[in-house]
């Protein structure tokens, strides 16, 4: 089980902070010809498809170019939750001339208003999320409930009906439909980013059905779900907030500390998550052209939720933290404010940057974080202060 797994520390991994190697982080705000970045214009234009373009080089792949037209078939409906939402049972088909690949999903519509929701769309890295099981049972990994009654509605898939989350499934997956049969490309995406990729044509769903806002789309997702959720919101703009619940390495956290997980370990254990690019840097992680809080700066100036559990060591809650904190200036080029935005001025004081307090959420402008007490996983807490945070962003 995941959270046993992640709960007991690996002697061979780093978890001391006194540990963590001197390290300069890229900036995000220098351009590819050496010259900064100095307003909003030149980062839309320029440095943010540069940053883009590396993410793909380097870490998750590039998404292919093929045309293909997406349709949606509602399998079943049901009124659930005594009447407070309607459940549908939903089938995504991705096509491309007469090839078709074929996903499930499921959507929750509130109905107790009848302007159109805001929504939450989750990444489910551990099981297909049956319309009956998660009304009839409450359960906290996607507590549909908690989310309807306070007015969101939220659509959901499993990763690995997508692109099965094994070393060897590619051949199962929507990447082989894409590439016709064939082996993936080195710059080929990779499973984190065909997860992002379902989150995108799920959105597309709820673009076309008039109960959602799909102005207001939040993409969460848990620990790998986490990592694909970040890059689904970079690769689509149309997602207006990002969260990551302890994504850790490859994630939020910052590779370049070589705390807990490391570019080595992840890309040997996972080696479908990532391109093999990645792989490459892992005996030389301050020759990596990006870090994590780049993929942050990419979401910016939209709403970033970051959490960390204080004994998921694995995933680095510092790390974590600090990827907001270094992508404070990009959102305040775009006339944000967010975490970490103290230290712009200051970066002397950089050093103190440090994660607040046990179970004290921290909101700054567009940015948030909470570490929670307990081990790896996704609690009710959790998204509790997660929608807290969706909830209190300007409209
Ligand atoms: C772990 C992996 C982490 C995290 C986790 C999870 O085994 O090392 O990066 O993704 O799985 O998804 O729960």
């Amino acid at each position: 089980d995941l959270v046993d797994q992640l709960s007991t520390k690996r002697p061979e991994f780093n978890y001391d902070e006194s540990k963590v190697p001197n390290y300069r982080l890229p900036n995000p705000l220098v351009l590819h010809s050496g010259n900064p970045v100095i307003d909003a214009a030149t980062w839309n234009s320029t440095r943010r498809p540069e940053l883009l373009e590396l993410f793909r080089k380097h870490v998750y792949g590039r998404r292919p170019e093929t045309e293909y037209s997406i349709a949606f078939d509602v399998e079943s409906e049901s009124t659930v939750l005594d009447g407070a939402a309607v459940g549908r049972t939903m089938k995504a088909t991705v096509s491309i001339g007469p090839s078709s690949f074929q996903f499930p999903f499921v959507v929750f519509l509130p109905t107790e208003s009848d302007d159109p929701a805001p929504a939450f769309v989750f990444i489910n890295n551990r099981t297909f999320p049956a319309v009956a099981e998660v009304t009839e049972n409450y359960d906290s990994f996607y507590p549909v409930k908690d989310l309807i009654q306070r007015g969101y509605a939220t659509a959901s898939f499993f990763t690995s009906d997508v692109d099965p989350d094994r070393a060897d499934g590619y051949a199962d997956g929507i990447r082989v439909f894409f590439a016709d049969g064939q082996p993936p490309t080195d710059d080929a995406w990779r499973s984190l980013s065909a997860w992002g990729f379902a989150a995108s044509r799920v959105l597309d769903y709820l673009e076309r059905i008039p109960q959602v806002d799909s102005s207001h789309v939040t993409v969460v997702g848990h620990s790998r779900g986490g990592k694909a959720s970040l890059w689904a919101a970079a690769e689509d703009r149309r997602f207006s907030v990002a969260v990551s619940n302890q994504s850790g390495c490859g994630g939020a956290a910052l590779s370049r500390r070589g705390y807990g997980e490391t570019v080595g370990r992840i890309t040997e254990v996972f080696p479908h998550w990532f391109c093999p690019r990645f792989a490459t840097y892992a005996a030389d992680v301050n020759g990596l052209p990006v870090d994590q809080h780049e993929l942050i700066s990419l979401i910016a100036p939209r709403g970033v939720y970051v959490t960390s559990a204080d004994e998921d060591l694995w995933a680095d809650p510092r790390g974590e933290y600090l990827s907001l904190v270094h992508a404070a200036p990009v959102f305040r080029l775009l006339g944000k404010t967010s975490i970490g935005n103290d230290f712009i001025d200051d970066p002397d004081l950089l050093q103190y940057a440090s994660p607040p307090p046990l179970d004290q959420p921290q909101i700054v402008g567009q940015t948030g974080y909470h570490i929670g007490g307990g081990p790896h996983g996704l609690t009710h807490v959790d998204w509790r202060r997660i929608i807290d945070f969706v909830d209190g962003l300007p409209k």
